[in-house]
């Protein structure tokens, strides 16, 4: 803290505290002197403050200043103390509003971010931060997002990228697709268009690969927050269930599979239901036009899962029945709104009495309500839902043939093993982590390095191409992504067998440059994504977030 004491004395010859001048004088001097800087310097021990890098929006707002004083002063802290002491600063810079901004104010998201990054910057530096303004970044720049497109193409080339399938909010009079939180009511936030689902080809990171290992490591984790840990473990959400089939009535070989957790309450069945999704309702609704049309209202809407479970549960028969496995009993198959077609096998056998969906549902369509869990000094009736009914730790198996009188897991296993001996099903573990979907048809953003070909198919494309430069000087309409209007991007040669291609349009989700810039400020000039500075800075001694 070179001149520390001369401002001090500085400061006290004034009669006034002039901040315009004094903090001035000693920023300036901070900054001749690189006090900040931080030195991989093994002899001292290490501290890396991280606040987490804020959108460039416009102007710094309190909730900022609020998180970087506080990180300033844990900084601070320690180079009294002696540390070398790393407290970087960044921008994340891609994302849905700078397109927005460019729309209303007809500037290219480029321009519009740069400006409001170098207004901000001003702001923080007038703050007088100890930041090591040297190892500043902005995900927006090639520099940084070409190393991010370099570990795409190696994850796509172990497999832990693939590409499938999924289902999208879509904006039929944008022609776009929208963010949960982009749909209000069921319509899109700027059209006003009833918002539809729409199944389009994504990306998506295989992180399920890795949930018992993460979940195992929640134990590992000193000094963490139980709550914290107890909401990553719900999130991860290991589940232990049975995964069994029923056959289609008259046509045994077709076989409609179902995910539960309460094997137990198998001989309660009243019905089975299938997401609207379902290849079941697909193949109802075709002769069906009442049916086809609930099948499309249920299509409608979010595809956010909290939207979909405050929606009143709703229904409809589809004239199938499948017979039950164990009591050849023929039960019918509905379509319900309340089922995820990305969850289990997009099908439930549905428990009415055990189940509190099932159970509003089945008083609201007249369906059957079987008691099958008894517990002791309790009464069951159909009057209203009860906490107990749905308690797999109270209580024994009746109304259940040879299954009477076993609690939850002596009846999970006997039932498992009895649908095992039949080859119709088996206990199975599933997670409520999904992959996760990384690709957003959006131009802001970094673009995915992926050539399509019709002879080779996905190719990623080669390291010495990286990286695909995202081109900054467009006009956005609000209709469909540029990009994909744009041949001098889209139009290419495959790196594989040089005929004519086309490049991906869609760009990644801003959350994946996020997820390493804390890795990339050990290292922000490296030609490579990381070097051996990472080790010295990493882990994280202190992370400040919460703007
Ligand atoms: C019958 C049953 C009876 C169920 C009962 C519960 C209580 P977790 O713990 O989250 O894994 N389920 C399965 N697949 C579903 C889907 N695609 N959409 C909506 N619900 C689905 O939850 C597993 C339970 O959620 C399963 O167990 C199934 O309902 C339902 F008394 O099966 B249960
Ligand atoms: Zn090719």
């Amino acid at each position: 803290m070179a001149g520390f004491d001369s401002f001090g004395l500085f400061a006290a010859m004034q009669e006034r505290y002039d901040p315009s001048l004094i903090e001035r004088a000693a920023q300036q001097n901070w900054e001749q002197t690189r006090a900040f800087k931080a030195r991989e310097d093994s002899a001292k021990p290490k501290y890396y403050c991280l606040s987490m890098f804020p959108y460039p929006s416009g102007k710094l707002h309190m909730g900022h200043v609020r998180n970087y004083t506080i990180g300033d002063v844990l900084a601070r802290f320690h180079l009294m103390q002696g540390y070398s002491v790393l407290q970087p600063m960044g921008w994340d810079a891609f994302g849905l509003p700078a397109e927005n901004a460019a729309m209303a104010n007809n500037v290219a998201p480029a321009k519009w971010t740069y400006a409001n990054i170098d207004h901000m910057r001003g702001q923080l530096k007038a703050l007088g931060l100890a930041i090591d303004w040297e190892r500043e970044i902005a995900t927006c720049q090639p520099g940084y997002y070409k190393w991010e497109q370099w570990l795409f193409t190696r994850l796509f080339e172990k497999g832990l990228v693939y590409r499938k399938n999924a289902t999208v909010n879509w904006d039929p009079v944008d022609e776009t697709v929208l963010a949960n939180e982009q749909v209000i009511d069921g319509r899109g936030w700027r059209s006003g268009a009833l918002v539809e689902k729409r199944e389009i080809p994504m990306y998506f990171f295989r992180i399920t690969q890795y949930a018992e290992e993460l979940l195992n490591e929640l134990d590992q984790l000193p000094g963490w927050p139980e709550q914290v840990k107890t909401m990553q473990r719900n999130w991860i959400g290991k589940s232990y269930g049975v995964r069994f089939a029923f056959r289609l009535a008259g046509e045994p070989d077709n076989l409609l599979w179902v995910y539960t957790t309460r094997a137990d309450t198998i001989m309660g069945v009243s019905f089975v239901a299938v997401a609207a999704e379902h290849p079941l309702a697909a193949r109802a609704a075709a002769n069906n036009p009442a049916l086809a049309a609930f099948v499309e209202e249920c299509k409608r809407g979010g595809v956010a899962e909290a939207d979909l479970a405050a929606l009143e549960k709703k229904g409809m028969d589809t004239g199938l029945k499948v017979v039950h496995p164990l009591s050849g009993e023929e039960v019918p198959v509905w379509v319900g709104n309340y089922v995820l077609m990305g969850y289990g096998e997009g099908a439930v056998m549905a428990v009415p009495a055990h189940d509190e969906r099932d159970f509003h549902f089945a008083k609201a369509y007249g369906l059957p309500i079987r008691q099958v869990i008894a517990a002791a000094g309790e009464e069951f009736s159909l009057d209203a839902w009860q906490e107990w009914y749905g308690d797999k730790t109270r209580g024994a198996c009746v109304n259940s043939g040879k299954y009477d009188g076993l609690a939850y897991e002596a009846a999970v296993d006997a039932i498992a093993a009895d649908l095992k001996a039949l080859n119709l099903g088996d206990k199975q573990v599933q997670f409520r982590l999904r992959d996760w979907g990384i690709s957003r048809q959006r131009y802001w953003g970094c673009p995915i390095p992926i050539i399509h070909c019709e002879a080779c198919g996905d190719v990623p494309v080669p390291e010495q191409d990286l990286p695909v430069v995202l081109p900054e000087d467009v006009t956005i309409t609000g209709r469909g992504s540029p990009l994909a209007k744009m041949p001098a991007f889209y139009e290419c040669a495959c790196p594989k067998c040089g005929k004519p291609a086309r490049r991906e349009t869609d760009t990644m989700d801003t959350f994946v440059e996020s997820s390493w810039y804390y890795a990339r400020y050990a290292c922000p000039d490296a030609d490579q994504m990381l070097d051996e500075r990472a080790n010295h800075w990493l882990p994280v001694d202190q992370y400040v977030g919460g703007i």
